[in-house]
């Protein structure tokens, strides 16, 4: 089958907000190779058309977001300056049904590459750290997808925002770090970092190493999102989401 019209497939479900079935109902023989290969040609296909690729993203990197999904192996996708929150609020327009989860964003000062490596060198290399929501969005029918699916979707990426105040990167130990998240005042999630690969910082190695694989790495300005601490909460218009980070201050987020 061809990669590229699968690509196609989901560049018009992602752009007409239309959901699709899933790939592998259609393309049972797809791996995980040609799921990264499905997801660059349709990133691609936004760049073309002027946006820019500003990040990574991690996901599936803790146990909430494994079960809550059904699917237990951590996967990346590709930021987008188009996804990128100016603001603290969203519309729900061009999304299908999108959820808000908390996430620790990495930003890089240096170029990050390899596959040997290590925790230091992803420290030595960030430049600040900075807490974040993600909105994601399943292209799929009922949020339901498996591995080679949501790794063809761009792993659900959909928006992102980044808060206010930047942080070094020793700060507070990202492991030990509480999060909150309140869906219109009541508290309907609560984690810690460790939730994400026992430490976020654990994330971006995992990230550099699954990339290097296809000669990609981080550069110098990037944001990465480490995945998803608690479960992603569903939100409609009219909804407002306010995370607190212990340490790290707090995002509220309007749904519009
Ligand atoms: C897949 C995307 C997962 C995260 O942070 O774990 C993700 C999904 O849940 O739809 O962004
Ligand atoms: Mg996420």
């Amino acid at each position: 089958m061809n990669l590229q019209s699968v690509a196609d497939k989901l560049y018009t479900s992602q752009t007409k907000v239309q959901e699709l079935e899933k790939v592998t109902a259609l393309y049972p023989g797809l791996t995980v190779d040609d799921a990264y290969t499905i997801q660059k040609l349709c990133v691609d296909r936004y760049l073309e058309n002027g946006d820019a690729l500003v990040g990574w993203k991690m996901g599936l990197t803790s146990k909430a977001k494994q079960v809550s999904v059904g699917v237990d192996d951590p996967i990346y996708g590709r930021l987008l300056s188009s996804m990128d929150l100016p603001s603290a609020e969203f519309s729900t327009k061009g999304l299908i049904h999108p959820r808000i989860e908390p996430e620790i964003a990495f930003i890089f000062g240096r170029e990050l590459k390899g596959s040997h490596v290590t925790l230091r060198d992803v420290w030595l290399a960030t430049e600040f750290i900075v807490p974040a929501a993600e909105v994601i969005d399943s292209r799929f029918r009922n949020f339901s997808f498996t591995l080679v699916d949501v790794i063809a979707d761009n792993a659900s990426a959909a928006r992102f925002i980044t808060g206010d105040q930047v942080y070094s990167p020793g700060h507070v130990s990202l492991a030990e770090m509480g999060v909150s998240l309140r869906k219109n005042g009541e508290v309907v999630q609560t984690g810690a970092g460790a939730a994400v690969l026992r430490h976020p910082v654990r994330s971006i190695v995992e990230l550099v190493r699954m990339i290097s694989g296809i000669g990609e790495s981080i550069k110098p300005g990037m944001v990465v999102l480490t995945g998803g601490i608690t479960e992603a909460v569903s939100v409609v218009r009219g909804d407002w989401i306010d995370i607190d980070y212990t340490g790290l201050g707090s995002l509220a987020l309007q749904v519009r």
